[in-house]
């Protein structure tokens, strides 16, 4: 035990405590539609928030300050055993993290992945200890400045090669440490400017570089699933995973699209024009939903400011579409959120992912009794009525002419229905 949360008892479940290191709502036991809420949800929490970021802005540097800042091992240590005292507090079954999260950055690619192996044979003895499990592992492609112009999209061969031997690093770590996904977030696949760029170029590297994860993993017997985590801006101007129709064009022309996934994170749909359950749905639709990251936008600065998730409505709606799309399978729930800057004590650091869990535990209990109710997908149901007849299922196999001639022997003169989207608005509000 290190002494960061000293004071800070272990979080459980006491909608009744009169104190704030409690869960007024997740309870991780409670059954709901045959799933206990923990196995719904499978909360994460994300590494480099939580314990690598350093509390700047674009106008401003550091404002924590962390005993386990610093460049060595044993800093690298000290932060791994503060984080897995977390996790004990927290009861969260889950972790993710970058490379460059976990340990220093060495000289040389060998030193880094030295590094890279001694750590995460550190967390593997914590796992075992505390039962805490690795939700997804993943590469930094993006912080270092040899990436400024891409990794797998580089105009420089050598940086695809470094960037490819690390993600080969970066799976086999998160193999040996049992992750149930491998997420690749192009953060700085991209450009600035279309004056420097040749897109169908750096479309094929990224297609390519995908497909090389793919049959690596496959080869080593990797049996998470890769998920690809969608984007439209941020750090570059365009980035080519812009939203989940984009990532599915994408995954079809390389021949991707039954062996990648999608982690959907919320203020990504937002800043790609989307709500987070649209992207949900669609994924869903696909058959390509994978994970999410809980994480939403300041609305006023729509920027990708990874906020602890803190409305009720809007996760409920998101889960609304997870449930509908069977539930996570290998995915989870990850907070891919940092505190504001100002929040500087190690309780600050607690409180968020406490009050997120029981955000979520409600928008979820209300998406389940949305469903089990079942009145908002029968009025679904019922508006679509007339394509479950048999008329309806002859006209996608039938062609404009025979149609054309039908139409004109029926007289058919189509009489509009109401969509009843204030009585569904208020139906849903019900629920809340
Ligand atoms: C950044 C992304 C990043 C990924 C992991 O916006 O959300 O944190 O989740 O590389
Ligand atoms: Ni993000
Ligand atoms: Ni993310």
């Amino acid at each position: 035990m290190t002494d960061f949360f000293d004071g800070i008892p272990a979080i459980t479940y006491d909608p009744d405590a009169t104190h704030d290191f409690t869960y007024r709502s997740y309870n991780p036991d409670e059954m709901l539609m045959g799933k206990t809420m923990a196995e719904h949800l499978r909360f994460a929490v994300a590494y480099w928030h939580s314990f690598a970021w350093e509390g700047g802005d674009p106008f401003g540097g550091q404002t924590f300050e962390r005993p386990w800042f610093g460049d060595t091992m044993d800093h690298a240590k000290i932060k791994a055993d503060t984080a897995f005292d977390m996790f004990k507090i927290l009861g969260q079954p889950y972790f993710c993290f970058h490379d460059a999260d976990v340990r220093p950055e060495g000289d040389t690619f060998a030193e880094s992945t030295a590094r890279l192996h001694e750590i995460t044979d550190y967390f593997g003895e914590k796992m075992e200890q505390t039962g805490t499990k690795l939700l997804w592992g993943t590469a930094n492609l993006f912080s270092n400045r040899r990436y400024m112009s891409g990794a797998a999209t580089n105009p420089d061969p050598d940086v695809f090669a470094y960037s490819a031997a690390t993600v080969k690093e970066c799976i086999d770590v998160t193999h040996k440490l049992g992750g149930e996904n491998y997420v690749l977030w192009g953060g700085r696949e991209g450009y600035e400017t279309l004056l420097n760029t040749d897109m169908k170029r750096e479309r094929q590297q990224a297609g390519r570089f995908l497909q090389m994860a793919v049959e690596y993993a496959h080869k080593i017997g990797f049996k998470g699933s890769i998920l690809i985590e969608p984007k439209p801006q941020e750090p570059t101007k365009h980035q080519y995973d812009y939203d989940v129709a984009t990532v599915y064009g994408f995954l079809k022309d390389f021949g991707l699209e039954n062996e990648v996934k999608v982690n959907i994170e919320q203020g990504h749909a937002i800043l790609a024009g989307h709500s987070f359950e649209h992207e949900l749905a669609l994924a869903s639709a696909l058959g390509i939903f994978g994970s999410i990251d809980m994480n939403r936008n300041d609305y006023q600065s729509g920027w990708d400011t990874d906020q602890f998730p803190n409305s009720v409505p809007e996760v409920a709606l998101a889960y609304y579409e997870v449930l509908k799309a069977g539930g996570f399978t290998t995915g989870g729930t990850n907070f891919d959120a940092k505190l504001r800057r100002q929040s500087l004590d190690a309780q600050d650091l607690i409180l968020a992912h406490v009050g997120a869990m029981d955000v979520c535990a409600r928008g979820l209990k209300a998406a389940a009794a949305m469903l089990e109710d079942g009145k908002l997908e029968d009025a679904r149901e019922a508006r679509y009525a007339g394509w479950g007849s048999a008329r309806g299922q002859g006209l996608l196999n039938s062609d404009l002419e025979t149609i054309n001639a039908q139409v004109k022997a029926d007289a058919l003169n189509p009489q509009p229905a109401s969509g009843r989207q204030e009585a569904l608005e208020n139906l849903a509000n019900r629920y809340l």
